[in-house]
């Protein structure tokens, strides 16, 4: 194998220019200048008699053909992406939702309950009476109630958002009409008042796009929640994370996508067929990694190591040493089926809704998922005989990673110091001062900022001000990559009081270290799992979220389900920075309502800001801001 001991994946791009492979950074390149007109949001698809487009100087048409004004043009543009995010993630919890019903019916051949205690504790959440019935009865009421919030006819809030937040917080966004009864209602009410020449009241569509956007927010409560009975509620997990995670000595098969139906059954059906492959030539048998959010979803649950989030996914088939890529659904690059074919890798696609062109495509039903399953691998084994030694370049590097902080796993540690009130280790230092605050790092990589930068720089900079990160998504991918996920990184960058703090949770927790200063808390849809524990805080308080000392941040965002999740959490009234502007430039008045207007009616707003620097003060600012108004000003460094 040839050797390549930069960590920063930079060897496999000069590998990729060699073999005249286009990675995403040089389509990039080749699609440069990007339409300006699209980067503003003031071009309109809508109709036929178009496309239009605004003159964002001035001197050319300021409305379309139709009337539609930039306005109109970019919060239609703008709602319909949060729509695209809703429909994403909620379908995801609709499958598993799914999924549990089968099980409670017993028709399930693949998939059993996993955690009962969580699914008591659900259906206690969800007012279902458990008196006298089995584990099956109570599943099946909790699947059909949640399936409830996707098809509810009668008026009142969906189960899974009203169950969930602060009672202030619900009672301010019903007041604002923007509580949703039925989450795919939402997704249509936007298709529909979006077409041509309905709805063209931009703050009109942009408070339909808040409702639709609390529908992702419900999908994700649903996709966590269902997930963990099924598949185990995530325990701190040691792990390892960095393309080096590929074995030069192993049948490797990388799992992506979003979807924990998939990856888990190729996770159990791996130990079985070891030996295989063990025959095969490849002495340390089968090696899982994973990618993106299938990826976070196996990681905490499993303790399978990162090879990489969103942007570097190509280079783990670079690498020469991949012999499968098995997907699922959301933020797969179609460019991988051609990057596979110049190697020996099989690209999987495993749903009906998410096939590409040149890929194998074997779908997971839950009738036959283990049988396909296996298939998989047997034909990754036969794969790894094909493979190329004169290809394969793994970069060297790899850091270890403390993963798997669901809200019961920090609220048990927590426990082992107070009992009674689990959470007041982290309310008294956050009172006194050691912890100043806590940012919530969500989102995607984006190839218009050189990878996972802004990210590092940012959280380099808060634990130096002792603020705490919790982080999800791609997000957590790249504090994985960039060793801010163990205790090493504690001593290295958290500043004196957070350190003393996280020295003391770890030594509870039994690692005779601090706890890492970026808690993992899993995939883009586990942000309801940041949302969980911070109304745990703020119903302790008895304040609502928006009082709490926490800010959220997504700075290298990309994908139309950021920008959903982007508007939930504002309407949660948490402020929420973006390193990327979104597409709404074009019209002063979207970008106004975005970044200071919603603050008026829900609390929570956008700060766009570019420079990783500028935003992480700029976020220091709004956590003291926020303690000034709580008045809980103290800068005392003591009694921990
Ligand atoms: O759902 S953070 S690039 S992988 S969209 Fe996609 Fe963005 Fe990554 Fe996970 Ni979330
Ligand atoms: Fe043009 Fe109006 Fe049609 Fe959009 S809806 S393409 S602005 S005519």
């Amino acid at each position: 194998m040839n050797k390549c001991s930069n960590a920063s994946n930079q060897c496999l791009i000069n590998k990729a220019q060699e073999e005249k492979i286009d990675l995403v950074w040089d389509r990039y390149e080749k699609m440069k200048p990007l339409c300006g007109f699209g980067e503003k949001g003031i071009c309109c698809r809508i109709c036929m008699k178009g496309p239009c487009r605004i003159d964002p100087f001035g001197n050319g048409p300021q409305e379309g053909i139709c009337g539609a004004n930039a306005d109109t043009i970019v919060a239609r543009n703008l709602v319909r992406m949060m729509a695209s995010g809703t429909a994403a993630h909620s379908l995801h919890g609709k499958e598993i939702a799914k999924t549990l019903l089968h099980v409670a019916q017993k028709t399930s051949k693949s998939y059993q309950i996993k955690d009962a205690e969580k699914l008591m504790n659900i259906a206690k959440k969800m007012n279902i009476d458990i008196e006298g019935k089995d584990l099956y009865q109570i599943a099946e009421e909790v699947a059909y109630g949640s399936l409830t919030d996707y098809s509810r006819i009668e008026e009142e809030p969906c189960t899974w958002l009203s169950n969930s937040i602060p009672k202030k917080r619900l009672d301010k966004l019903r007041d604002l009409g923007v509580t949703l009864n039925n989450i795919e209602s939402s997704v249509t009410d936007i298709m529909s008042r979006t077409h041509l020449g309905t709805d063209a009241d931009p703050v009109n569509l942009l408070l339909a796009g808040l409702r639709c956007s609390l529908g992702d927010y419900t999908g994700m409560q649903i996709s966590t929640n269902l997930s963990d009975v099924l598949f185990g509620t995530p325990e701190p997990v040691i792990s390892e994370a960095n393309l080096g995670v590929i074995k030069e000595d192993a049948v490797n098969i990388a799992v992506h996508g979003h979807n924990p139906l998939l990856s888990e059954i190729i996770v159990d059906v791996v130990d079985e067929m070891q030996e295989e492959a063990i025959k095969a030539g490849a002495a340390a048998g089968i090696n899982i990694v994973g990618v993106c959010c299938t990826g976070n979803e196996v990681l905490l649950r499993r303790g399978i190591p990162m090879a990489s989030n969103y942007l570097s996914q190509e280079l783990t088939i670079l690498t020469g040493a991949l012999e499968a890529m098995v997907v699922d659904v959301q933020c797969i690059m179609p460019s991988l089926s051609k990057i596979a074919s110049c190697y020996h890798t099989k690209l999987f696609t495993t749903m009906p809704d998410a096939k590409i062109p040149g890929a194998t495509h074997l779908e997971l039903h839950d009738e036959h998922a283990k049988e396909n399953a296996r298939e998989i691998v047997k034909q990754s084994i036969e794969a790894y005989k094909r493979r190329d030694t004169g290809k394969v370049l793994i970069p060297e590097g790899k850091n270890k990673i403390i993963a798997g902080f669901s809200t019961e796993s920090i609220v048990g540690l927590l426990s082992k110091i107070n009992k009674e009130k689990p959470l007041s280790p982290i309310i008294d230092n956050i009172v006194n001062g050691n912890i100043r605050g806590v940012v919530l790092f969500a989102g995607c990589n984006n190839v218009k900022i050189t990878q996972d930068h802004n990210f590092v720089t940012m959280a380099k900079e808060l634990l130096a001000n002792n603020i705490l990160i919790l982080a999800t998504g791609c997000g957590a991918g790249a504090f994985a990559q960039n060793a801010l996920m163990n205790s090493e990184a504690t001593n290295r960058y958290a500043g004196e009081s957070l350190k003393a703090v996280l020295t003391l949770l770890g030594n509870e927790a039994g690692l005779e270290a601090p706890l890492p200063p970026v808690l993992h808390m899993g995939s883009c849809v586990d942000n309801s799992r940041g949302v969980d524990l911070a109304v745990s805080l703020a119903n302790e308080l008895d304040i609502d979220l928006h009082q709490l000392p926490l800010v959220a941040s997504a700075p290298e965002v990309m994908s139309e389900k950021a920008i959903a999740i982007g508007t939930w959490v504002a309407g949660l009234g948490v402020p929420l920075h973006i390193g990327v502007m979104p597409p709404v430039e074009g019209s002063p008045l979207v970008t106004d309502v975005l970044t200071s207007g919603l603050k008026d009616i829900v609390d929570g707003y956008f700060i766009v800001e570019k420079e990783p620097e500028k935003a992480a003060a700029k976020l220091i600012q709004v956590i003291e801001e926020k303690r000034a108004a709580l008045k809980i000003t103290s800068t005392i460094e003591e009694g921990i």
